[in-house]
């Protein structure tokens, strides 16, 4: 069993709903030990495009990085997601961003995720969950990386939405 820190975004459609479809769908791939609370972000990179919905969810799986990749891939499709632009627009986005304290470095798969520490998005939420979390590269915890980032993009906290298994 290990811990993977899945990271959630959905800026098109029923946000809150994408999201809370994306959580229920995660628990049929193993246990879930934490779901952060949702913010409110501005997009980075592609910036002309709606506000995204952003969470953190610690799943406990057996699943091993590629299949898991897999399954978090086939939910995507599953919620309408369609592959166009970058950084753009999508129903929801499932990336893995820690997988214990493994380094994986491949085509097309990269853990830890290579832009956490850039982005306050993955940070504010993730920091909810697991503050204490260490960066396997990088040596410094969660919450280092979060003092240690300097954005004015906004991020707010939106304690009205909920989005975890229970009501
Ligand atoms: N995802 C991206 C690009 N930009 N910006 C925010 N605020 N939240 C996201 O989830 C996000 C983004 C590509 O995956
Ligand atoms: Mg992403
Ligand atoms: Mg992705």
């Amino acid at each position: 069993m290990t811990e993977a820190l899945i990271g959630l975004g959905s800026n098109l459609g029923e946000r809150e709903q994408n999201l809370r479809s994306a959580v229920a769908s995660l628990g049929h791939l193993g246990r879930i030990l934490a779901v952060s609370p949702v913010f409110e972000t501005e997009p980075m990179y592609h910036e002309d495009q709606g506000l995204f919905l952003n969470c953190v969810v610690s799943l406990e799986t057996v699943l091993e990085p590629r299949a898991l990749l897999e399954k978090l891939q086939s939910i995507e499709s599953s919620l309408g997601r369609e592959r166009r632009v970058r950084y753009g627009p999508r129903t929801i986005d499932l990336d893995i961003l820690f997988y214990g304290a493994l380094v994986v470095s491949g085509p097309g798969l990269e853990i830890p995720h290579p832009r956490i520490a850039e982005r306050l998005f993955v940070l504010a939420p993730l920091n909810e969950v697991r503050p204490e979390l260490v960066h396997p590269v990088l040596g410094v915890s969660v919450s280092q990386m979060l003092s240690a980032l300097r954005t004015d993009k906004g991020v707010v906290r939106r304690p009205d939405l909920s989005v975890g298994l229970s009501p």
